[in-house]
């Protein structure tokens, strides 16, 4: 067993507490090469953080992320804050020699994505690594997809078709939060919820999107600003509002390479829908179908058996024999959206400790970013628009 690996986490919201499971976690599962410690969040607000190092199993809190650089007890640095902050606290924890892992999407624009994809490749030759979180490549079955996909089971890939719906300011009346503000959040469904199905789909089919026709839409254009204290809306007709600077929904038709034709859309105003995330792959020899809602498992249709036998079987992705799950439960038990994260810290750890660079890089990530930014100009000028190459 080598050096422990020494985790500061900067954030501690939603994805603050699906990381901080992953590290609680991890150790436990898994047999690592490097035992991990979680030292030390960091968080703007000294109560409130204090309060979730406690809830969260942190050793030490801090409220200022820049005092995690300096420590000689931290390592790695897990940046779980909105997007504009994420190009400033990656590029500073890099030059400090500390290994990254910062949530998606990677920033909110090109501009910064490409400077922390230099950082990254900069700080490589001292060793340090750095990864950007897209935990949805974590779920066995997609891990399994891939597989699949690249055994050549589906034969020539010819359509990608995902979705990835949310409802959750559907209600006018919703406040106007951070990730509705252009500013803090880069932009809305497109940036949260189609960078996970554009990364998960050209993980899965090893084919990146080269170009996209774009359509984005704002349905509530202004809301109730969050009350400072509660981050809830201001109740009554008084309340002031202000203008929404994200899109609501984006939607786009893609190629990708080799031949490949693709559909997404990304949605928060999918009524009934919480967190649906579908992608179905269709090719020559069969297609393979998954969705979140049922993660467990994946469709799979042959043409490679006797015509007479061909139908959508249900792989049930649960045994020791799928990706991830040896160390988990015994055959037949399910698990769950946590283990995403747990499985994302394990593969840091080992690529860490291995001395070999993660997946997704930053130089990755910073390719899905570019996909997104032709989608953003595409659905502006309404025309097909290629994706820049990766430059540095
Ligand atoms: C909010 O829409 C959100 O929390 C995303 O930011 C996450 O990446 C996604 O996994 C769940 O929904």
């Amino acid at each position: 067993m080598s050096q422990p690996l020494r985790v500061g986490m900067v954030g501690y919201a939603f994805m603050g507490a699906a990381h901080s499971q992953a590290w609680r976690t991890v150790n436990h599962v898994y047999d690592l090469p490097a035992p991990v410690e979680m030292r030390v969040v960091s968080g703007r607000t000294e109560a409130s953080v204090a309060a979730a190092a406690a809830r969260l199993g942190w050793s030490g809190h801090t409220d200022d992320w820049r005092t995690l650089l300096t420590r000689d007890d931290v390592d790695l640095i897990d940046i779980c804050t909105p997007g504009d902050t994420h190009a400033e606290i990656a590029i500073a924890a890099l030059a400090a020699g500390k290994h990254v892992l910062c949530e998606k999407p990677l920033a909110n624009s090109v501009a910064e994505a490409r400077k922390m994809a230099a950082a990254a490749l900069a700080a490589r030759a001292s060793g340090v690594r750095a990864m950007c979180g897209f935990n949805y490549r974590r779920v066995p079955a997609v891990a399994l997809m891939r597989q699949m996909i690249a055994e050549g089971r589906l034969g020539a890939i010819r359509h990608v078709r995902a979705t990835y719906l949310q409802d959750w300011i559907v209600d006018p009346s919703f406040p106007l939060v951070w990730r509705l503000r252009r500013e803090v959040a880069g932009s809305g469904a497109l940036g949260d919820l189609g960078a996970h199905i554009v990364d998960l789909t050209q993980y899965v089919t090893g084919r990146l999107i080269t170009e996209v026709s774009a359509l984005t839409e704002t349905f509530v254009k202004r809301r109730p600003l969050p009350a400072a204290s509660t981050g809830l809306s201001a109740t009554g007709g008084d309340a002031e509002m202000g203008d929404v600077t994200v899109d609501d929904a984006a939607l786009f038709l893609a190629r990708l390479g080799e031949g490949v034709v693709a559909s997404y859309e990304a949605t928060r105003f999918a009524t009934g829908r919480k967190n649906g995330l579908h992608v179905e792959i269709n090719g020559s020899l069969g297609t393979l179908v998954f969705d979140f809602e049922r993660m467990n498992e994946l469709q799979f249709y042959s043409r490679d058996v006797p015509e007479t036998e061909q139908g959508f079987t249900r792989i049930l992705v649960t045994e020791p024999a799928h990706p991830y799950l040896a160390a988990w439960w015994p055959p037949g038990h399910l698990i769950g959206y946590e283990h995403t994260f747990t499985h994302q810290a394990h593969d840091l750890v080992q690529a860490i400790a291995a001395g070999q660079d993660p997946a997704p890089s930053f130089s990755d990530a910073l390719q899905v970013q570019l996909v997104l930014d032709a989608v953003a100009r595409s659905a502006e000028t309404s025309a097909w628009t290629a994706v820049e190459p990766v430059s540095l």
